[in-house]
């Protein structure tokens, strides 16, 4: 049997095969993504419960005519794969190579761009009523999975396209899983869904008609109008989407090309909204991922043939400490409740859960709905503690100003993945949150320079009256002893690390350990450079800044994040407050979003490592001045 996959040019390949040869196709994407990402890590549980949903999308939309828009985009490998990017496919998620996501600049098959959640519904309804403002035929088809169906965005949408009737195809890749477990009352709806009439009788039908029709492809989908019969069966009476305006196909096999071709190729004909609801398993093909999961949805590099995680060993990440942090304090302290959205295993805030099932609240992909139910919460005097991805923290922003801080109340935010964020690339980078949460009244905001002080600030910051946002990087931290008890941290008050008459370098969180190891540097060149640890960004150690600027001859901010809103432009904001005449540059990352590839490599390239700072330091200051 001659191989498939090479053969493929575009989506329009796959439109001339015959169901046994798109059946082979649909084992050699598999076998693609399998070997490709053990060696590249990424999101391959997704990519390969979604194999034959994104062969039969093609299969039946004459894409890129007819615009597939994909939610969050970590499914779509198989969609990569088929459009043209077979060759390039090994360098998903490198430096200068392929994103992990959709990206429009990447393809003219990538219609929409997303690394966050539940945003499909809303983009494909736009570009609906777009081409029926303009009175195209195309067709438009949103695939969104269950765990994306549980945020109010989406919701939103469907609300939107209930109303309008607006003609598009909402396919619902159901695995029951998130990256956990799918929770939800919707969720558990939908699996109900699934042992509903419905499905046999479509099942069925769908049967019947392929006995009649052998060959699948195209003559099948000239058979649709036969399909149509399907639909009148295929309705679950009191069906939530049926009730929202929807037309409900479903459930459907995922697995099985002859059940989703003609479903999706009827659903492409029907005149308004349609809901194709999918059942898929979430690692399909590949037994590791198909028994763990959650471990299996965003993995680094893995051997294939034991599934086992190539994985340095090395210090507890940021994140297990923040999380048993908050273990050792809620040992004492019954009104600690930890909150996360759909995110348990990636903040590590299921250490607290497993310690204290009842005290940990996974809300789903709903991150506003988190931050105000944490509002909620410590307004009936709980001390609520939402962990959170600062990509991801952008979502509930209003409910931080006006449910949170309006309100003064004391919810703790861990502000995880805070800074770069590696082969995620541009939708992820934490890089954005001091921006953002610097003018919110009654907030105060820390970076503590390693895991150490990450544990005194966290055991801080639930003695303080109001609202407290901690960031900590992604990754492990630099393997310090945490034995014994916290260590006791003024408040608002940095660390003056070392005194320097030319220059002091204040940086923030681990930007620290890299000022001092360009202070090394810089003092064997003879320059004399002090370093102040930060500490805290809001409220400012102006004290400090003062005795610093009153002993230094210039002034240079370090952090990982954008210069624009950032540490270094509020030590600038106080200077010209203060009439401040010391020379101080902001060093920071740039206006631009940053795509994916390694860290070190991004630090260096935007001049962030202690040796491209010994270089501009030496420039900014000139040469060693001689003294007596
Ligand atoms: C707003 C937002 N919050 C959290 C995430 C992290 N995240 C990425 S994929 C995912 C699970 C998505 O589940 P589902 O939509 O069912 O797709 P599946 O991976 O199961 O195919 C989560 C929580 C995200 N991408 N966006």
């Amino acid at each position: 049997m001659s191989r498939l996959l090479e053969t493929i040019a575009s989506s329009e390949d796959v439109r001339g095969l015959t169901l046994a040869q798109l059946e082979q196709l649909a084992g050699e994407l598999r076998e693609a993504i399998i070997t490709t990402t053990a060696r590249t890590g990424g999101h391959i549980g997704a990519s390969l419960g979604a194999v034959e949903i994104i062969l039969a999308l093609h299969t039946v939309y004459r894409t890129p005519r007819d615009k597939v828009v994909f939610d969050i985009g970590h499914q779509a490998y198989a969609h990569k794969l088929l459009t043209g990017r077979r060759e390039q496919f090994g360098s998903i998620r490198q430096l200068d190579g392929l994103s992990g996501f959709l990206k429009r600049r990447e393809s003219p098959y990538d219609v929409w761009e997303a690394g966050h959640a539940s945003t499909s519904l809303s983009a494909a309804l736009g570009m609906a009523v777009a081409r029926d403002m303009r009175q195209e035929t195309h067709q438009v088809a949103a695939l969104i999975g269950d765990g994306a169906l549980t945020a109010g965005m989406a919701w939103e949408a469907l609300n939107h396209i209930g109303h309008l009737k607006t003609r598009m195809v909402v396919v619902v890749n159901d695995n029951s899983m998130s990256i956990a477990a799918n929770v939800g009352a919707f969720s558990r709806y939908l699996t109900g869904l699934r042992s509903a009439p419905g499905y046999t009788r479509l099942k069925q039908d769908i049967e019947a008609l392929l006995e009649a029709v052998p060959v699948l492809g195209a003559p099948l989908i000239r058979t649709a109008e036969k399909v149509k019969d399907l639909a009148r069966h295929a309705v679950v009476p009191g069906n939530v989407f049926e009730e929202l305006g929807f037309k409900y196909f479903g459930p459907v096999r995922g697995h099985d090309l002859g059940d989703l071709i003609p479903v999706l190729a009827h659903a492409r004909e029907f005149e308004g909204p349609v809901v194709v609801h999918v059942i898929t398993q979430k690692g399909k093909g590949y037994r590791p991922a198909e028994e763990r999961p959650m471990q299996f949805h965003g993995p680094g590099p893995f051997e294939v043939d034991s599934g086992r995680f190539i994985k340095k060993a090395g210090p507890p990440s940021y994140s297990q400490v923040f999380s048993e942090t908050l273990v050792e304090l809620a040992e004492k302290r019954e009104d600690i409740v930890a909150v996360t959205a759909a995110m348990p295993d990636g903040t590590k805030l299921e250490l607290f859960g497993d310690r204290f099932p009842g005290r940990l609240y996974d809300v789903g992909i709903a991150e506003q709905h988190a931050v105000t139910f944490a509002a909620g919460l410590a307004a009936a005097g709980m001390r609520p503690v939402f962990a959170v991805y600062s990509t991801f923290l952008q979502r509930g922003y209003d409910q931080l100003v006006h449910d949170v801080c309006h309100q003064q109340l004391p919810v703790l935010f861990g502000i995880d993945r805070a800074g770069l964020v590696g082969s995620d690339g541009a939708t992820h980078q934490g890089v954005f949150d001091l921006a953002f949460l610097r003018p919110i009244p009654n907030l105060e905001i820390a970076m503590g320079k390693d895991e150490r002080e990450l544990r005194n600030l966290v055991t801080a910051a639930l003695e303080r009256p109001g609202a407290v946002a901690i960031r900590y990087p992604r990754g492990q931290g630099r393997g310090l002893d945490l034995s014994g008890p916290p260590d006791p941290i003024e408040w608002g008050r940095g660390e003056w690390i070392h005194q320097g008459r030319d220059l002091t370098l204040v940086a923030l969180g681990p930007m620290t350990y890299t000022a001092l190891a360009a202070r090394t540097e810089l003092e064997q060149l003879g320059y004399r450079v002090g370093v102040v640890n930060a500490r805290f960004v809001k409220p400012l150690d102006t004290a400090l800044l003062a005795e610093v600027a009153a002993s230094s001859g210039a002034l240079m901010t370090l952090e990982e994040h954008v210069v624009a809103g950032g540490f270094g432009a509020a030590v600038l904001e106080w200077a010209s407050q203060e009439g401040v005449s010391l020379p101080i540059r902001t060093e920071g990352l740039p206006d631009e979003f940053i795509d994916h590839g390694p860290v070190p490599h991004f630090l260096e390239h935007y001049g962030l490592t202690a040796d491209a700072i010994v270089r501009k330091a030496k420039s900014w200051l000139g040469p060693v001045k001689r003294r007596a």
